[in-house]
């Protein structure tokens, strides 16, 4: 079944999630989905998760990249997402980047840009959802551009000894996670500065080129309506992981992200273990689905 990733186009997350289609040369459908809240056509698919990107294997939905990198990963084995020597520790090296230095580097990017350069209703959003207040980016900007530029060099100094990605000769999540967070940065015009201070590290550079060469795959558009079509043709795959204790089968559940004010998923928890999160619940025009969660970072609570 061909994967079906709702994003947008300057959305970070979303080129890691096009990078790893890329790099297993996979085709896949996109569905362009809203910069800001609300998204409804997205929410009667996941139940309630709205961050960007989200994966939709049939009635399948799997919410933040790690479990996205990680259904990719078993659509199409190989090559592998998770190469050796590194396997699974590529996924605590794409958590760093996806947390503390995504701060560092979109909070960078984004600090740097004049008052009036960013949409009204996009910050009004941020600042409901997040916490984004412009003012504070602006005088936090030069802290978090060291935070980022310390990145990019212990990159570069990884790379001195001739590999061509991070974890050796083989791409992986982390090299992904790395780079889009350098590719967001460097999307920004008046983050020019801080681009060319990374991209003047050389190994680092050529390593940036390698990646971005990977490409994006075979990707075709398609609408909200057709995705949710497909949902509603479609059954969830069967579930394969445990439960863990303290839940149990069939309990109702909600989901978030840890700390954030998202509108947490409810269903029937159907997985709760170390390799994720399964909830099964049923939309108005999709039918059952199973939304998927990583473990690490979301919160399961009882309802
Ligand atoms: N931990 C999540 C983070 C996703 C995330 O925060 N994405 C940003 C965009 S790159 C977002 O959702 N922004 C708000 C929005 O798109 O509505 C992941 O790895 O996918």
């Amino acid at each position: 079944m061909t994967p079906v990733l709702h994003e947008y186009p300057t959305s970070p997350f979303s080129e890691l999630a096009r990078l790893a289609f890329g790099l297993k040369a996979m085709a896949w459908q996109s569905v362009t989905i809203p910069v800001t809240l609300p998204k409804p056509d997205l929410v009667e698919l996941t139940g309630g998760y709205a961050r960007t990107p989200v994966l939709q294997v049939g009635a399948d939905l799997f919410c933040d990249t790690a479990a996205i990198l990680t259904a990719i990963d078993r659509l199409q084995p190989a090559p592998s997402l998770y190469p050796p020597p590194l396997g699974a520790l590529h996924k605590v090296m794409a958590n760093w980047a996806g947390g503390p230095q995504f701060m560092a580097h979109v909070g960078a990017a984004l600090g740097a840009m004049p008052e009036g350069a960013l949409p009204p209703a996009f910050i009004a959003d941020r600042k409901g959802r997040f916490g984004l207040d412009m003012a504070a980016l602006a005088r936090a900007t030069p802290h978090l551009t060291t935070q980022a530029l310390t990145a990019a060099h212990w990159l570069d100094q990884s790379l001195a000894d001739g590999r061509a990605f991070v974890g050796g000769d083989a791409p992986g999540h982390a090299d992904l996670a790395f780079y889009s967070n350098i590719w967001f940065v460097r999307g920004n015009p008046f983050a020019k500065t801080t681009t060319e201070a990374i991209l003047s590290l050389p190994r680092l550079a050529a390593w940036y080129d390698r990646v971005a060469a990977l490409g994006h795959g075979k990707v075709a558009a398609i609408s909200a309506d057709d995705a949710i079509a497909i949902a509603a043709a479609a059954s969830p795959a069967p579930v394969t992981g445990r439960i863990d204790a303290p839940f149990s089968a069939g309990q109702m559940v909600s989901v978030k992200t840890d700390g954030s004010g998202d509108a947490p998923v409810t269903g029937r928890l159907a997985q709760c273990d170390a390799t994720g999160i399964v909830v099964l619940r049923e939309g108005e025009r999709c039918g059952p689905v199973a939304v998927h969660f990583p473990q690490l970072g979301q919160m399961v609570m009882a309802v």
